[in-house]
């Protein structure tokens, strides 16, 4: 089934050709206005029923859609444009919003970043799409190393958007070089403060080995299942790049899958580097598995940086696009757009 259509006009025109009596008036700040056949329209808040992602009346999605690249660098990337061709033509029903901590990110000026976030939130908002705000903790690989500074901006963005229904918070991009048992114990303790704020946003916890479900540094997910997380309504992430991950991987979200809610919040069809050639036929078998499984996803990179997974081509977004079409992105966003709009 698709949902996806843009109604911004509709909604600009409703708000301001107010028939009396006929039509109501939007409410001042309403941004929560969602497009009549969008994702959020058509599933509502989300919640993990079992094993899955569920829609508000309790049935089982899958969510398909893009990440930006990191927003200190490519935040020109994320444009009204860009954003329309994601909602409409790409038929996306979630944004990952990737705010890096180091690398000139958050830590540098938080109150900018912070702003950057809220305002694309809105922005995915009024599109109908689902957001995920992504704490990109990358390198130093320990999520206690900005443990007071998650603190901080979760209280902050959460707290602002906790009255909207298409929020999810993923609190650790990809923890390396700790035990799954202290990946666990920074999200119990950051979990609690996102709850503080809003008691049933869906959780997105990353795992051991940049989010591999420990696999990438010799574990797998046998460690969460004997230690999972003491928090409702949370999901594991587990990020793949085809071309170096291969069967075990494959294998290991398979079976993952039948124990564990998960959510693939980055996939590649190149190397982990986000770059090199590309291998369709075995991202295709991640691709059928999570369609049969019902397993959301999210591809990197909405961006037009030189690596080959960067979806468009050098040039589009300083350009200010073209942004709709197979005709200004690379083969990685040719298919990926194809497999986001298949349905
Ligand atoms: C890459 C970016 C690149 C940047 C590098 C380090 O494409 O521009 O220099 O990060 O910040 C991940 C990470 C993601 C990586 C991506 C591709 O979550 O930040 O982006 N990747 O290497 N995990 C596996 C691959």
């Amino acid at each position: 089934m698709r949902w996806q259509t843009r109604i911004r006009t509709l909604v600009a025109l409703a708000a301001v050709v107010v028939l009396p009596g006929t039509i109501a008036e939007a409410a001042p700040g309403d941004t929560g206005v969602v497009a009549e056949h969008s994702a959020v329209a058509a599933n509502g808040k989300l919640s993990v029923c079992g094993l899955r992602l569920c829609n508000s009346s309790g049935r089982p999605v899958q969510l398909r859609g893009m990440s930006t690249h990191g927003l200190q660098w490519y935040a020109h990337c994320v444009t009204d444009g860009s954003l329309d061709a994601l909602a409409g033509d790409w038929r996306a029903d979630v944004l990952r919003l990737s705010m890096y901590i180091q690398e000139g990110g958050y830590e540098t000026d938080p109150r900018r970043f912070t702003d950057l976030v809220d305002r694309f939130i809105e922005e995915a908002t009024q599109r109908g799409m689902y957001a995920i705000v992504d704490w990109h903790m990358l390198s130093p690989g320990d999520p206690h190393y900005n443990l007071s500074l998650a603190r901080t901006f979760f209280t902050e963005i959460v707290g602002r958007h906790r009255g909207k229904d298409n929020v999810l918070y993923e609190i650790a991009n990809e923890p390396s070089g700790v035990s799954w048992s202290r990946i666990r114990s920074y999200a119990e303790e950051i979990i609690p403060v996102i709850r503080a704020q809003d008691r049933d946003a869906v959780v997105l916890v990353g795992t051991r080995g940049w989010s591999s479900l420990g696999v990438s540094e010799g574990g797998d997910e046998r460690e969460i299942i004997a230690n999972p997380v003491r928090a409702e309504n949370i999901m594991y992430t587990f990020h793949f790049y085809a071309a170096s991950h291969r069967d075990y991987y494959l294998d290991t979200l398979a079976r993952a899958a039948q124990r564990l809610p998960v959510f693939v919040t980055e996939f590649g069809t190149q190397t982990y580097t986000g770059d090199g050639g590309n291998d369709f036929a075995m991202a295709g078998r991640y691709l059928d598995l999570m369609a049969q499984q019902k397993i959301s996803w999210v591809n990197w990179n909405f961006s037009d940086d030189h690596r080959s997974g960067a979806v468009f081509q050098e040039g589009t977004c300083s350009a200010g696009g073209p942004w709709t079409g197979p005709g200004p992105l690379k083969p990685a966003g040719v298919w990926v757009r194809e497999h986001i709009r298949a349905g």
